[in-house]
């Protein structure tokens, strides 16, 4: 009474066998010499997303793709056991739009109780095409049919691929481009998806989140940038003028073997008409979102569906304004406060043929999987971030009080890395492999890696001294930023230019017992990155030992450890690492770390669980400083402490990371 269907050969990591196969119908091409057993249901109807074509380009940004997902989503979430999944799974494996699919399925997989601390094979490894320059892919296809297995080097991919040193974007390539950046941001998206059923897309504080973690990253691509002796990103506000950032991206879909449109400089954004996917809007429409969005921020209020007032108040405000802005399914009032971000990257993404004339599809723009390659997104972001910091501005200012933790000093900081002076962080290139084989369209493969050049820096580890003069022990959290210490004159910031420069290193609660304690704390034990290896390890080359599987976490999100130090600069680029013990009392979430997608929680939240911070996200750099407060020296309470870093880049590849 069982229907043979021929999928990918399964892994070893799980015992259970469905369990174990499940997950290789995620990919979505690879080896197909195994025959696995599926139950013989009737599949239900799933007619309506064959209107999204198999190698039609899939993104979440148009409307009607995302309906789509969100359908078969809920699809996938009802479907009633693990081996009916499967089958399911398997046939819309077969059927529909490959993206569509193994994005929806594996949202499903994370979200279903019987299935949600399943591995997910990376997606770099299902779409390498993504992420690889496509003459590399070329080249790997050549070699998987004619190079025996054992015979195969890694195929190099050339450090940059994407332009010339002609355009000054271009100095910021190993930023945009780096495996790990993007696929911490597709991950993203996946774990917090805008539409689908309620118990997906409603997780706490989302839209604040979604406001945070792009504040961080243009944080941290404006740190980039002065290093490389750029201005901070200009905001994309005038939208009827010419956009002078161009970009090539040199990637194509494998399956339709299209490619990711370019962009030639001084294009104009253009109302957007296009039957193909139902994108229909006007640039006017944009302004109109905007201004209406800008209105309820300086009012303090927004209006719901029903016509209700809702205030926007200090701690809520901005998660009600990140779900209205983004947009997702959670916005307040959709009708009136529309889609605003998610049309921006459709515009952009579809700029090179906005009414289909040309049957182009969508460039890297409107894929979240590629988006953070163009120089364009950071304007739109930037863009983003500005309303969103428009409000931030009209919160009430922390008090000294507030921020203070009354008998609890810092002492010292210090950064220590092996053979270096202290307080000095080392930056340098390496070389890592990616097997991609199982993306590529063969019936069998076997490995095929290409080699990446990446940023990466030496460990380093903390030093913090606390006095604790309370008399009894105490709790806190320990939050440590990093920024550059002088704007791109030069100067020393203004401390409310500068606050918006911190990025965040690390996260963690310290127990303090009365008098003097010392807090060591890793670089790798970062509460925004994942460990290295989930980035680049091969997800077939996992431990089979228990010990291994219980050490392998399963989940993606997370900023690629490899990324945490900024780039800095060859003769060193002077950046201040500011520490602070706050009051535990008034962090406090009620909610158990249980070592599953646990490592990168500022950026992702808990997988399931609350947020484990009860302090706006950004705290103590998220609003303006209170009155009087001009530098960081004078923000300053005796429970932070500022301590002045060398960021120094060595222009030399190395295979591995030294300690
Ligand atoms: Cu992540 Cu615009 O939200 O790409």
């Amino acid at each position: 009474d069982k229907k043979k269907k021929v999928i990918n050969a399964p892994t070893e990591f799980l015992n259970e066998k469905h369990k174990t196969y499940i997950t290789t119908v995620v990919s979505r091409l690879g080896e197909s010499n195994e025959t696995v057993p599926v139950p013989k249901i009737s599949i239900p109807p799933m007619d309506e997303f064959l209107v999204l074509k198999r190698d039609e380009a899939f993104s979440l940004f148009i409307d009607k793709h995302r309906a789509l997902a969100g359908k078969l989503i809920n699809l996938f979430l009802s479907v009633k056991t693990v081996g009916h999944l499967m089958a399911v799974g398997v046939y819309a494996r077969e059927h529909l739009n490959p993206q569509l699919f193994s994005y929806a399925f594996a949202v499903a997989l994370r979200h279903r109780p019987d299935t949600k601390d399943l591995p997910i094979p990376s997606v770099v490894h299902s779409f390498p095409d993504k992420f690889v320059e496509n003459r590399v892919i070329g080249r790997a296809r050549e070699e998987v049919t004619i190079v025996p297995e054992e015979n195969r080097t890694p195929i190099e991919i050339p450090k940059d691929f994407t332009a010339s040193d002609l355009d000054e974007e271009h100095r910021l390539h190993y930023f945009r481009e780096d495996i790990g950046v993007n696929l911490h941001h597709w991950y993203w998206h996946q774990v917090y998806p805008g539409r689908g059923p309620r118990q997906v897309i409603d997780k706490d504080r989302r839209g604040e989140l979604f406001f945070y973690m792009h504040q961080q990253i243009i944080a941290r691509y404006n740190c980039e940038r002065l290093a490389n002796s750029l201005k901070r990103v200009a905001r994309l506000t005038e939208w009827s003028q010419p956009i002078k950032e161009a970009y090539f991206p040199k990637l194509d879909r494998l399956i339709s073997k299209r490619s990711y449109a370019g962009r030639v400089a001084n294009a104009k954004l253009q109302n957007l008409a296009r039957t193909v996917d139902d994108s229909f809007v006007d640039v006017q429409q944009l302004e109109h979102w905007r201004d209406t969005i800008l209105d309820a921020i300086n009012k303090g209020v927004v209006v719901d569906r029903n016509n209700r007032e809702v205030p926007l108040d200090e701690f809520g405000g901005i998660d009600i304004l990140g779900n209205i802005i983004e947009a997702t399914e959670l916005s307040i009032n959709p009708q009136l406060y529309g889609n605003l971000h998610n049309q921006g990257h459709n515009m952009i993404s579809l700029i090179h043929d906005p009414d289909h004339r040309h049957l182009e599809e969508p460039g890297v723009m409107g894929d979240v999987a590629t988006a953070m390659r163009d120089p364009i997104f950071y304007r739109w972001h930037a863009f983003i971030d500005s309303i969103l910091q428009k409000f931030k501005a009209t919160l009430p200012r922390y008090t000294e009080a507030q921020l203070n933790y009354p008998g609890i000093e810092v002492t010292g900081v210090e950064i220590s890395t092996e053979n270096a002076p202290a307080n000095t962080l080392n930056t340098f290139w390496q070389k890592s492999d990616v097997n991609i084989a199982n993306g590529l369209d063969f019936q069998k493969t076997g490995d095929i890696f290409v080699r990446v050049t990446h940023l990466q820096h030496q460990l380093f580890t903390y030093q913090i001294t606390v006095d604790n003069a309370s008399g009894r022990a105490r709790s806190g959290t320990c939050r440590i930023f990093l920024a550059p210490k002088q704007d791109e004159r030069g100067n020393p910031w203004q401390f409310q230019e500068q606050r918006t420069m911190f990025m965040e290193l690390d996260k963690f609660k310290v127990d303090l017992t009365p008098g003097s304690n010392r807090i060591t704390r890793m670089s790798t034990q970062s509460s925004v990155t994942i460990p290295f290896e989930r980035t680049y390890r091969d997800v077939a080359k996992r431990p089979t030992d228990d010990a291994g599987i219980a050490e392998w976490n399963f989940c993606g999100c997370g900023w690629p450890q490899n990324m945490l130090v900024p780039r800095g600069k060859q003769e060193g680029m002077p950046m201040e690492l500011f520490v602070m013990i706050s009051n535990y009392d008034d962090d406090r979430v009620d909610v158990e770390f249980n070592g599953r997608c646990d490592d990168a929680y500022s950026f992702c939240g808990l997988k399931d669980r609350l947020y484990p911070d009860r302090r706006s996200m950004g705290y103590p750099f998220d609003r303006q400083a209170r009155d009087g407060v001009k530098t960081l020296q004078e923000f300053l309470t005796p429970n932070m402490r500022v301590t002045n870093v060398n960021v120094k880049f060595t222009n030399r590849v190395f295979m591995r990371q030294p300690k």
